[in-house]
């Protein structure tokens, strides 16, 4: 089967809320060796960018979007030990959630499991966290970076919140943010210590701010 094929089913499979195809799809581009973040961000991403649109536009509703979203976990599922099966040296330790309000995760999923294969030690707190939660688990691990996902308008300023209470409370920590409503001006706009548009550019965004 050819590349082009395997990219297509992939996102077919999100873009029907199809978990089978998801797992054939997906086990066909590990047999082809397709790398972990090109099977998600040309292939599943790309799926799941449809079904966004698609919800905007009201020609779907949530039981589909919660569809698309199975499949994808169902994706992950199987990628997981390609995901975290990098260069494996320890680099540092990341505390990463989905902040309080927020109960998206499958972007911040993709972002822990790339860290762990890239050598990070990654505590993912989970969605729907707390500044107190993440600022708790940052002093507990010791953490070098703590990260915040954010996918709704009405959660991006959680991430400013997270910001302001490590200035306050001068925690040694790197703050960095994503999600799609999240940009660079955003994150340079509250003061964060960086951004990225998705998970491989989130490792090179750690390694670059702790100099690996
Ligand atoms: C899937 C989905 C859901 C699923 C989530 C399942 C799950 N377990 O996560 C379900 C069905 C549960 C859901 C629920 C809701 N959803 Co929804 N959902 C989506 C959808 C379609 C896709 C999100 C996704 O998974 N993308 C795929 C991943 C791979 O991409 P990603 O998240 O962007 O992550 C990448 C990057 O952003 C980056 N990244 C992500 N996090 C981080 C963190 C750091 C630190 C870094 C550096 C990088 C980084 O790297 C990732 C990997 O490459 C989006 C549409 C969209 N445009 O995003 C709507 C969307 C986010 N949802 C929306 C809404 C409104 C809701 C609901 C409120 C609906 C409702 N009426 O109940 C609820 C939310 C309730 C709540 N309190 O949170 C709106 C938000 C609108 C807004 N206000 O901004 C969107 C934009 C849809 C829309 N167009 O209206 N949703």
């Amino acid at each position: 089967m050819s590349n082009e094929k395997i990219f297509a089913d992939l996102k077919k499979s999100i873009e029907t809320w199809d978990a089978d195809l998801a797992e054939v799809a997906t086990k066909a581009a590990i047999e082809a060796g397709i790398p972990a973040g090109e099977i998600v961000d040309k292939g599943l991403a790309k799926g799941m960018e449809v079904i966004g649109d698609r919800f905007d536009k009201a020609e779907i509703y949530l039981p589909h979007v919660l569809g698309a979203s199975k499949a994808m976990e169902k994706a992950l599922e199987i990628l997981a030990p390609t995901l975290a099966s990098g260069d494996t040296s320890y680099r540092g330790t990341v505390v990463m959630g989905t902040v309080l309000g927020d109960i998206h995760e499958i972007g911040k999923n993709v972002c822990c499991a790339m860290l762990k294969g890239a050598g990070y030690r990654v505590f993912d707190l989970g969605p729907d966290t707390s500044v107190e939660s993440f600022l708790e688990a940052v002093e507990k691990e010791k953490a070098d970076v703590v990260g915040g996902s954010a996918l709704m308008t009405t959660t991006l300023m959680v991430q400013k919140d997270l910001v302001d209470a490590v200035n306050e409370e001068n925690v040694p920590v790197k703050t960095i943010f994503g999600g799609a409503p999240c940009t660079q001006e955003w994150a340079d706009e509250i003061g964060a210590d960086g951004y990225s548009e998705n998970a491989a550019e989130c490792v090179q965004l750690v390694n670059r701010l702790l100099g690996k």
